[in-house]
Parts: structure tokens; sequence; C-alpha cells
């Protein structure tokens, strides 16, 4: 049985634990103090948020023995909950004035190819400019015209609101 949390150390400071068998293992942070731990699968994959050495918070994937950052998620409420055999991913998130979380299922490799698919244009910044790329393919599916894949940000074959609110929640955003 393997158990992943995080272990308070007498400073205050919190990296994540793996447990297996009754063996903890530190699984460290991403140059910050704090680690924390939401998804483990069969694989030993594991997904989580840690801090930055500026202090900021990132979401994590550790596999065989190494933290790897894979990017800001935008605010608090964006979060990886999950991680199943795949390497898909649950991803959580809230429109902006709203009380209720969303969950959506993402691909992890296509996360490690493309930390900012959100930045649809490339131009390195989040803004007005992919919103409006990703509206001039609204209300498309993938087996018909007009569809663009880099617009699908949560890969359903169906461009709509959620992918346009994932580009706004990482609005201003540079990379
Ligand atoms: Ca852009
Ligand atoms: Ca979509």
């Amino acid at each position: 049985m393997e158990i992943v949390g995080f272990a308070e150390d007498l400073f205050l400071e919190k990296p994540t634990v793996l447990c297996q068998n009754g063996i903890m293992t530190d699984l460290g942070t991403l140059g910050g103090k704090y680690s924390d731990a939401t998804g483990i699968n069969d694989k030993g994959q594991i997904v989580g948020c840690a801090t930055t050495s500026d202090g900021n918070s990132h979401a994590f994937l550790w596999q065989n023995g190494v933290m790897n950052d894979i990017g800001n998620l935008g605010p608090d409420a964006s979060r990886i909950k999950a991680i199943n055999n795949n390497g898909q991913i649950v991803r959580c998130f809230r429109f902006p004035n709203e009380e209720v979380n969303h969950a959506c299922l993402c691909d992890l490799s296509k996360i490690l190819e493309n930390p900012a698919p959100e930045d649809i244009n490339g131009d390195m910044v989040v803004n007005v400019k992919d919103v409006i790329l990703a509206a001039t393919h609204f209300n498309t599916i993938s087996s018909g015209n007009n569809y663009d894949i880099k617009c699908d940000l949560n890969d359903d074959g169906y461009i709509n609101m959620i992918d346009i609110m994932m580009i706004v929640e990482k609005f201003n955003h540079t990379y």
C-alpha cells in the first residue's frame, strides 16, 4: 500500500512524503518550503503542488525519484486532484466569480510537452488575443470543420466555454 501526504517538521516546512510499506520517502519540493500530493497511480507517479524558491505554487509530477515542475496552474482553486494509470489527470478549476469547482480530465503527457497550452498563439503571454483565437473556433467539434486542437484545452473534442475559461483563468500569465 502506498500513501502520500505531507509531514511537518520542526521548522514548519512541509515536504511531501511517500509511505511505502511503512517506509517514508521525502519527495522534496520545487525549491520552496512546501509540497503536498493529491494523487498517486499504480505506476508510482505522484501529482500535487509544491512551492518554488520564489514562493509560487506550481503543480508537480513526481516519478522515478524526481519531482518535475509542470507549471503554474493559476489561481488557488486550480489544482491537480488525481492521476490514473494512463497518465490522465483530474484538474479542478473555478470560473471567475463562481463558488463552484469544475473538474476536467487532461492528458499529462500533453502538459509535459507543452506547459503553456493557454498561450494559443505562442507569444509567451496569455491575453485577449488567445481568447479571440479560441473564440473563432467556438462551438466546433473534432470531427467537424474549423476545429483547432490547440484551442481544445481540455481535449474533449469540443471547443466551448470551458476551454475559453481555461484561457481566462491564466490571463496575463507570462512564460
Ligand atoms: Ca498568447
Ligand atoms: Ca474542450
